[in-house]
């Protein structure tokens, strides 16, 4: 009777117990899902149409992509998928010079505010001072605008005005510094933000997450030192041919002084980095990193040229995969995430993204990621050398291996590449190459509009579908449906027949069943996103319910068992993955690609369950509180299945040793 027991740990999440005395009144259960103090809710949306004011007035080809349409398309695209409206919006207004002094020189603000009044001549020389710059006369009240937008998007999720939301602002921050506009960037959004959080808020760490596919020196710079600031970039490098071209951008720059291992970068040392890439540096690099810091709010430098058909970036990422990169962050902080927009120049690519990440922080269902999964070998080798430097700081990378790869697979590629760009003295090379990127572009257009309709669906009206055996625990359920079971007790004997027939007779146990069917069936015809059901006999209903998917014409399903059960299937058409998690050594088993199993040395049941039922229903961020570490024995026990495994299964490749012949 353990399994009973564990379907009905499910629906005792949060620690619902008798004792509240509130199971008759009927508006209450709502209420009580939510995490203490009350979780906010709601998705923020900041967007103003004046920081499309200002534009590029002269010719520079480094600095066109750079245009207002960025934003007038973003928020477009917004609309047509009716996002807009689904989010509570909140105006911007202008950072205060006290504000952006949290980051900048006075001397460097004086300059930025001289730019108003200038005319084409001057603004030129100003912008010819710095990197990949330009200034316009609405550059500065844009800048500031751009500021102040972030902050009212931090002090919306700080007060629990909404759970999360995204600032959709121009210019954006990350490359600029203290006494330095950089890369399009005037002032430092995401950096200024930090620093008022802290200031405002009394908090002690923040992550921010640096997607954009250049490394936003600027924030490096702020928080280099500062251990209350976690930041993490990952960006084109290709062993610093690209721009910015720093030293300090590649994996070795983890922080200086106390700020020691708070700074993640991730180089990548080629183009074409994917989704699979990127998900892989997340497993890998962020995830465990961000678990063990314990961040209060995210901060996210969301820039969307790392996505496919940028001109910049030249990476292969869907739009569909910053859902996942959003989702995996919301189960962090309690939620609490404020997404800023930094670069993102391919249009059509730059605005699905941005509606992908409005939509998961909404908390819409995500598409799935098509395509083969599995990280290239040059994107395991960045992450198996951040890894590898990050390891004196994180309990999480305790157990890695210290020495970095210097033969990296794309070495001898890339010096070839950069002594051709040397020694290449012919015009035509270079225009080859701006005809080549303008193709890719069009080819992304082309993609994009038939990618996104294949892969956007229409949501479930029902969130949760619930189905319990007794009424005492209906109360306990998130807001749910009671579901109906379209399949009628005869048909559901004779369905059970088939394999059982003492089962039959079991009126509690068919009960049991009818109610697991009853929920997978609302998922199957795609009228509820997932659910919860209770079994009294749960191996027997896992059973039927695989039955049933097969039936429904599933190819794939992942059955993950918690507790030690005694399941009876057939592996071997690669239909399903099975996932044991369970305290007993399973012996006559052997772990294979299709079966998992993870024997873990203490009692996770319960957790494991509870977490799974709050993130289904969806109504609160589970939160782990302090971080502990996991035991040594259970870390070892996954490395080694780890290293079983990761030949089958690729995404489980964090380091090239193992698996690549002859190292
Ligand atoms: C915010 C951003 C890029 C600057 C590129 C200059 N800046 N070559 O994406
Ligand atoms: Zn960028």
């Amino acid at each position: 009777m353990r399994e009973a027991e564990l379907l009905r740990v499910s629906l005792r999440i949060h620690g619902l117990t008798k004792e509240t005395g509130r199971e008759n009144k009927e508006a209450a259960p709502q209420q009580r899902y939510k995490d203490s103090p009350a979780m906010a809710s709601g998705t923020a949306l900041i967007y103003d149409d004046e920081m499309t004011s200002y534009k590029l007035l002269w010719d520079d080809p480094e600095c066109d992509i750079e245009v207002p349409e960025r934003l007038l398309s973003s928020y477009e695209q917004l609309k047509h998928y009716h996002l807009v409206e689904r989010c509570i919006h909140v105006p911007v207004r202008e950072g205060t010079e006290e504000e952006i002094m949290l980051v900048h020189s006075s001397e460097y603000l004086e300059v930025v505010k001289s730019t108003q009044t200038m005319n084409e001549e001057e603004l030129r020389r100003v912008s010819e001072n710095y990197d990949a710059v330009y200034f316009h006369p609405n550059t500065y009240r844009c800048a500031k605008l751009a500021v102040g937008a972030t902050l009212q998007l931090v002090d919306s999720v700080m007060s629990g005005k909404v759970r999360n939301g995204m600032a959709l602002v121009r210019p954006p921050g990350h490359h600029s510094q203290r006494n330095a506009a950089n890369g399009f960037c005037v002032f430092n959004n995401v950096a200024i933000a930090a620093q008022y959080a802290k200031r405002r808020y009394g908090l002690q760490r923040i992550l921010i997450v640096d997607w954009d596919v250049h490394h936003g020196q600027g924030v490096q710079y702020v928080f280099e030192e500062d251990p209350s600031v976690l930041y993490y970039s990952w960006h084109r490098y290709e062993h610093q041919q690209f721009w910015p071209l720093l030293r300090e951008s590649d994996y070795d720059a983890v922080g200086q002084g106390k700020g020691k291992g708070f700074n993640l970068n991730v180089p990548w040392n080629k183009v074409g980095m994917g989704n699979s890439d990127y998900l892989a540096a997340f497993f890998h690099v962020l995830l465990p990193v961000a678990f063990e810091f314990v961040p209060e709010l995210i901060l996210v430098s969301s820039g969307y040229d790392s996505g496919i058909g940028d001109p910049e970036g030249q990476m292969n990422a869907t739009p569909e995969c910053f859902a996942h990169l959003t989702h995996f962050l919301m189960q962090l902080a309690n939620g609490r995430l404020c997404a800023v927009l930094e670069g993102g120049y391919h249009l059509k690519s730059l605005s699905e993204s941005v509606c992908m990440t409005v939509k998961t922080l909404l908390r819409d269902p995500l598409p799935q990621i098509a395509g083969e999964m599995a990280p290239c070998l040059s994107a395991i080798e960045s992450i198996q050398n951040v890894r590898g430097a990050h390891k004196p700081y994180w309990k999480c990378l305790m157990y890695e291996e210290a020495t970095p790869l210097h033969d990296l697979s794309t070495k001898s590629q890339q010096i070839m590449k950069a002594e051709l760009i040397q020694t290449s003295t012919h015009p035509t090379a270079e225009q080859a190459v701006g005809t080549t990127k303008s193709d890719e572009a069009i080819k992304a257009d082309r993609f994009l509009e038939s990618h996104m309709k294949k892969i956007l669906f229409p949501v479930p009206p029902v969130k949760t579908a619930a189905a319990i055996v007794s009424k005492a625990d209906a109360h306990l359920l998130p807001v749910s449906v009671q579901v109906e079971m379209e399949m009628n007790a005869q048909e559901l004997k004779t369905f059970v027949s088939a394999f059982d027939v003492e089962l039959v007779k079991e009126e509690k146990a068919l009960l049991s069943l009818q109610n697991v069917l009853a929920v997978l069936d609302k998922i199957l015809k795609k009228k509820a996103c997932n659910g919860i059901a209770e079994s009294s006999v749960a191996s027997v209903s896992i059973t039927f319910a695989l039955k049933h998917c097969f039936d429904f014409g599933l190819q794939r399903v992942l059955c993950i068992v918690v507790g030690d059960m005694d399941l009876e299937l057939d592996l071997d058409d690669g239909k399903m993955l099975l996932m044991n998690i369970c305290q007993k050594q399973q012996t006559e088993k052997t772990n294979s690609k299709y079966y998992i199993s993870l024997n873990w040395k203490e009692d996770t049941e319960i957790k494991l369950v509870q977490s799974v039922a709050k993130a289904l229903s969806g109504v609160s961020t589970p939160d782990f509180g302090a971080y502990t570490p996991a035991s040594q024995e259970n870390v070892l026990e996954i490395k080694r299945l780890r290293d079983q495994l990761q030949q089958e299964w690729k995404m489980l490749r964090c380091s090239v040793r193992n698996w690549v012949s002859g190292s």
